[in-house]
């Protein structure tokens, strides 16, 4: 039986401090957005990965996610993880030398394999950093492409059905193959959101892709206590399946803030039987990600003015999945009331 306090116990925290977190209890991952690559592995008795998200000069932090209760850590086929008896964490790394789409299924896999035998099988957040992302594949394709292939693939022999995929991030990096880490939880608490103005990414045309993209628009999980926590993906100028403002980057910012705006709204809710009124003021834990990193002060000049003051709001210069788009934005609302 799952109780309010253990579920309202995870929580989200961008710490600028050098050195990451401290030895406190209750940590259940750490991962630093940085200039280097580093593990996965466990590392003060919690998971730890460091990731090349700019360059030297960039803002680095650490995204931090506690869990109320004593932890258990441990590593399996390369991959560090933990769990707390509600959630698990978990980060890997591959794809540095073999094929992409096999190396990410064949990672992939292994985490299935870990969420299930600890029994945490019902995914609700996962995030993918992909080194040279829009590079060509050499097959007329790119490397996004090879990965959807992958993540794809996985899914598929995992059994988990389109209606099923979680909120995800797939963006760039600086180096450290395909980066991936996730959030999963022993009880099936998650609803999984499309978003009216995009079509599924799982239905993309195949223009975009031999596997279209695994992911949902976001990922609720329910309370006891009626309140909850929903995950935003990494979204997008995407209006249906097309990039819109190519080029543009203060209209692509909109677009994503407005793409947003209406997947966390009344209405949208609503039709997940959720009974919450969400705007953009009631996010946390952002990222804003900006391909190109003079683009960064538009980001932040319209961004400063949607979200609230005291959100956690960090500006990452890497790559986007498509060449096109110049921007992308997830998000946290971290205690969802009813409405
Ligand atoms: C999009 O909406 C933009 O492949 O996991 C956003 C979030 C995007 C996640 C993924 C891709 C992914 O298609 C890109």
């Amino acid at each position: 039986m799952i109780t309010a306090t253990s579920v309202a116990d995870l929580e989200c925290g961008f710490e600028t401090a050098a050195g990451g977190p401290g030895h406190d209890g209750g940590v259940l991952g750490a991962v630093e957005y940085c200039d280097r690559v580093g593990g996965p592995i466990v590392r003060d008795g919690r998971p730890f990965m460091a990731m090349p998200m700019g360059d030297e000069d960039m803002t680095r932090f650490t995204e931090v996610w506690r869990a109320g209760t004593s932890v258990v850590t441990g590593q399996h086929r390369g991959l560090a993880y933990a769990c707390d008896g509600e959630y698990l964490f978990l980060c890997g790394r591959t794809g540095e030398d073999a094929d992409l789409a096999t190396a990410t299924e064949e990672a992939y896999l292994a985490a299935f394999e870990v969420v299930r035998l600890l029994g945490y099988p019902h995914l609700a957040r996962m995030w993918n950093m992909v080194h040279g992302i829009n590079d060509p594949d050499g097959r007329g394709g790119d490397v996004y492409g090879r990965f959807c292939q992958g993540r794809a693939m996985a899914f598929e022999r995992g059994g988990v059905p389109p209606g099923m995929l979680p909120a995800a991030t797939c963006v760039g990096s600086h180096g450290g193959g395909v980066a991936f880490y996730l959030l999963a939880t022993r009880t099936p608490r998650a609803v999984h959101i499309e978003n009216p103005r995009q079509t599924p990414a799982y239905r993309y045309p195949p223009k975009y892709g031999v596997k279209a993209p695994s992911f949902a628009r976001a990922t609720y999980l329910a309370a006891p206590d009626g309140t909850g926590r929903l995950f935003v993906s990494g979204t997008a100028s995407i209006v249906g399946s097309e990039t819109v403002h190519v080029g543009d980057m203060a209209r692509q910012t909109t677009t994503t803030l407005e793409n947003i705006a209406v997947l966390v709204g009344r209405e949208n809710l609503s039709r997940y039987g959720i009974d919450a009124d969400l705007s953009l003021r009631d996010l946390d834990g952002v990222k804003v990600y900006v391909k190109r990193k003079a683009d960064i002060p538009v980001a932040r000049r319209i961004c400063a003015e949607v979200f609230g003051p005291s959100a956690a709001v960090a500006y990452v210069n890497v790559d986007i999945c498509r060449d096109d788009l110049l921007v992308e934005i997830e998000a946290v609302a971290p205690r969802v009331r009813p409405a």
